[in-house]
């Protein structure tokens, strides 16, 4: 198998960076974004295939939670398939004609170290509270979007611990103040998770119609039907908190309220059978499936603005 088809220690995702940096130097930018709760960096990798000047901009993130290790290895999939597909391939090269692409491979460093030495099925990050022995903040419950509400918890110990206080996280301070720097160009925002194979838009936080709801079901049943006709798999689509659950604090919905009218949370492979344990021989499958909903949306996005 190749270096795509197989996890990464944390490790070998800095030495990737940094390899992916100085290989593609007119390319490929590291920026540093901030750094965890336990000070490892946040770096953010800028793909930027053509000099055209006011481009647009993609973001995506992955790795919110630590055991969700397939979001990751779509990260560094996506960037390799860019760098090797850029003018083989129509609909990256029209996409990155038009747009640059912001990628942050990891935003929680802290939580999937813990995951690769000692607790496989850890989620939030690694911050402790005076308040409780108990450690870790679910990162995608500490941003400002209805901010800890039915769905969130404010107990230390739960998986969904929002936090003290919105954006109390390092980790989620870094992306939000990312954003908020870069939202005249950010128009399409992307956050990776598994499992359950979802296409999910906002909002999470409330039961709330979004204002450009038909616009964004349209692009997320595009993908998903793409997904189907050439993947034969089946993908679940709509606003998150009817579609999943009520979950407020998320990053999708904070984007969107910021002004980032396309934001969307994609949930890999698989529906349970393997669950966050998704062997490797799955990676592939799994990444082209989120490339070919990303390409869609992408490309409609364009289309569209
Ligand atoms: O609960 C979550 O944070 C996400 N599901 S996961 O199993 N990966 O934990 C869904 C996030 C949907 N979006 C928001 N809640 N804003
Ligand atoms: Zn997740």
């Amino acid at each position: 198998s190749t270096f795509y088809e197989r996890y990464h220690s944390l490790e070998d995702i800095y030495y990737w960076i940094n390899r992916t940096t100085q290989d593609n130097p007119g390319t490929v930018k590291a920026i540093l974004i901030g750094s965890s709760y336990e000070k490892r960096p946040l770096y953010v990798l800028k793909l930027s295939l053509n000099n055209r000047p006011n481009k647009k901009a993609i973001w995506i993130d992955c790795g919110i939670h630590a055991r969700e290790w397939i979001s990751p290895a779509f990260c560094l999939w996506f960037v390799q398939y860019s760098l090797s597909f850029y003018k083989q391939n129509q609909d990256i090269t029209n996409i990155l004609d038009n747009m640059d692409v912001y990628v942050l491979p990891v935003m929680n460093p802290d939580g999937y170290k813990f995951t690769w030495t000692t607790n496989r099925m850890w989620r939030k990050n690694r911050s402790g509270s005076r308040s409780s022995t108990c450690i870790g903040v679910d990162l995608n419950r500490n941003f400002d979007a209805n901010w800890c509400t039915e769905g969130a918890s404010c107990e230390p110990c739960s998986e969904i611990y929002c936090g003290a206080f919105p954006e109390s996280e390092p980790e989620s301070q870094a992306v939000a103040d990312f954003l908020r720097r870069n939202k005249n160009s950010v128009q399409l925002y992307l956050t990776i998770h598994s499992y359950s194979q979802m296409l999910l838009f906002p909002y999470s936080c409330s039961l709330d119609e979004a204002e450009n709801h038909n616009d964004l079901l349209e692009m997320v049943q595009e993908a998903a039907q793409r997904i189907r006709r050439y993947y034969r798999n089946t993908y679940k689509y709509g606003a998150g908190a009817k579609t999943i659950y009520l979950a407020p604090g998320g990053s999708d919905d904070w984007a969107y309220n910021l002004g980032i009218k396309y934001a969307f949370t994609f949930e890999l492979q698989d529906r349970g059978r393997y669950g966050f344990l998704l062997p490797p021989s799955l990676i592939s499958r799994a990444c082209n499936e989120a490339l070919l909903a990303v390409k869609t949306i992408a490309l409609k996005v364009i289309e569209k603005t």
